[in-house]
C-alpha cells in the first residue's frame, strides 16, 4: 500500500549544498528531524553536509563524484547529481526527492525523474533566496529555474517575501507554499565562562554574527558598527565564518579594531558560542529569511538586523530587537550602544525573541508543516 495512505515511514532524498549556508543547514536539520520521526532520509551531495549528524541508522549519505574529464573546461556537477538521484531513487524505491535551492538541485532532480519515467518519486523544491532573487535575474538561468519550478510536484519558499518575489520574477501561476525555516536548539556542552575563556575574553559584551560572508551580508557595515561604537573597548565581535574572512582583514586594521574581532571558521558547535553571546548583529542587504537571526532568538538574544526581505517575518521591531535601514551604520551604533549601556533594560527583547522563536519556528511546528505538505503532494 501507498506509504502515505498507510501512514508508513516515507523514503526521501534530500539534495542540498553541503557547505556552510542556511539552505544546507535547514536541509540537514529537516532530514535529522524526519529521521527522528521514523522516516528514511538519503542525503545526496558532493560532500556530507556540514552540520549533518548522519549517525542514525535511517540517515544515509550518498556522495556524488564530480567528473574530471579533460575535455570539459568546467567540471559538471548537475548531470552526475541527476544520475545519483535516479540511482538512489531506484535502489531505495523513494517516495520523494526534496531539492533545497533550485540550482542545480531542482534541475538535477527534474532530470532524474525524467530518466526514471514514473510519477514516483515526487519532487518538492524549496526555494531559499538567492536562487530567486539573484539567479532568477540572470537570463542564463531564469528559464531553467522557471522550468524546474513548473516541473516540481510541489514548491515551497522560506518566507512570504520569497514567495512573492518568485511569482514576480518568474511569472509562475502555480501555488508556492510558504513554510518558514525552523531551528532545533541543542544544549550547550560548555559553560558560557568556558567558551569566553577560549575566546580570550572576560565579561565584555559579546556580539555574534554567523554567515557565509558573501557581499550581500555587508561585512564592512558590520565592522564599521563595532568601530563606531562609543563602547568599542568593552565590546567583542565574534564572527562564525562560513566563508573566507581574509578580504576583510585590511578593513579591520584600517578601522583599528583587530583586537575587538574574533573570527572562527567551520564551527559546528554553534550552540556554545551562541550561549556565550549577548546580541546578534546582521547588516545584510538581502535576506529571504535569516536563519542566523532565528538561531540568536532561540538563544534569548536581542537582534539588530536590517529590514531586508523576509526578516520582518522572523523578528518584530522593538519587541525582539530592532530592524534598521540597510547601510545605516549610525542607526545600528545608536541601538547597540543603548543596549551595551543598559543590558538589563533590554533583557525583555531577548526573552520575547525566544518566545516568538519557540511559538512560530519550532521543529515540531515546521516539520509538521513539511510532513503535511509531503502528504498533500503524494496524494495529488
Ligand atoms: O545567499 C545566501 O545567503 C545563502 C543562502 C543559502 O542557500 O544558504 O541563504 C538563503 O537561505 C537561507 C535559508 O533558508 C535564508 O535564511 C537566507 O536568508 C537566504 N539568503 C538570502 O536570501 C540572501
Amino acid at each position: 500500500m501507498d506509504a502515505v495512505l498507510s501512514g508508513a515511514a516515507l523514503k526521501i532524498a534530500m539534495t542540498c549544498y553541503p557547505s556552510v549556508g542556511g539552505s544546507g543547514i535547514l536541509a540537514s536539520q529537516l532530514g535529522e528531524q524526519l529521521a527522528r520521526r521514523g522516516h528514511q532520509v538519503h542525503f545526496v551531495s558532493y560532500e556530507k553536509p556540514f552540520r549533518l549528524d548522519d549517525s542514525p541508522a535511517n540517515i544515509f549519505f550518498h556522495p556524488v563524484d564530480i567528473n574530471k574529464y579533460d575535455l570539459f573546461k568546467y567540471p559538471d556537477y548537475t548531470l552526475p547529481l541527476s544520475v545519483k538521484l535516479a540511482e538512489v531513487s531506484r535502489r531505495f524505491e523513494l517516495d520523494l526527492l526534496h531539492a533545497h535551492y533550485a540550482v542545480p538541485h531542482a534541475i538535477a532532480a527534474c532530470l532524474a525523474r525524467q530518466m526514471l519515467g514514473s510519477d514516483r518519486p515526487r519532487l518538492i523544491t524549496t526555494l531559499h533566496g538567492t536562487d530567486t532573487t539573484l539567479m532568477g535575474q540572470d537570463p542564463n538561468y531564469q528559464p531553467v529555474i522557471r522550468h524546474a519550478i513548473e516541473q516540481s510536484s510541489g514548491v515551497t519558499a522560506v518566507s512570504g517575501f520569497l514567495r512573492d518575489e518568485t511569482i514576480r520574477t518568474f511569472g509562475v501561476a502555480r501555488e508556492i507554499r510558504v513554510i518558514h525555516n525552523f531551528f532545533a536548539p541543542v544544549s550547550p556542552g560548555r559553560t558560557r565562562r568556558q567558551v569566553r575563556e577560549e575566546l580570550g575574553m572576560g565579561d565584555e559584551f559579546l556580539v555574534i554574527h554567523m554567515s557565509n560572508l558573501r557581499a550581500g551580508k555587508r561585512i564592512d557595515d558590520l565592522l564599521r558598527v563595532i568601530a563606531a561604537s562609543r563602547h568599542r573597548d568593552r565590546l567583542r565581535l565574534l564572527i562564525l565564518a562560513g566563508g573566507d574572512f581574509a578580504p576583510y582583514r585590511t578593513s579591520l586594521a584600517a578601522l583599528g579594531i583587530e583586537s575587538r574581532v574574533i573570527v572562527k571558521a567551520a564551527v559546528t558547535d554553534v550552540e556554545n558560542y551562541l550561549n556565550a553571546a549577548d546580541l546578534g548583529l546582521y547588516t545584510s542587504e538581502h535576506e529571504s529569511f535569516g536563519l542566523s537571526i532565528l538561531e540568536s532568538m532561540f538563544h534569548g538574544h536581542p537582534v539588530l538586523a536590517t529590514r531586508a526581505g523576509g526578516v520582518p517575518e522572523v523578528m518584530v521591531d522593538g519587541q525582539t530587537g530592532f530592524m534598521l535601514p540597510v547601510g545605516d551604520v549610525g542607526a545600528f551604533v545608536e541601538r547597540l550602544d543603548a543596549i551595551v549601556e543598559n543590558p538589563e533594560r533590554y533583557r525583555d527583547l531577548g526573552e520575547r525573541g525566544r518566545q516568538r522563536a519557540r511559538a512560530l519556528f519550532s521543529a515540531d511546528r515546521i516539520v509538521g508543516e513539511y510532513l503535511d505538505y509531503y502528504q498533500e503532494v503524494l496524494e495529488s
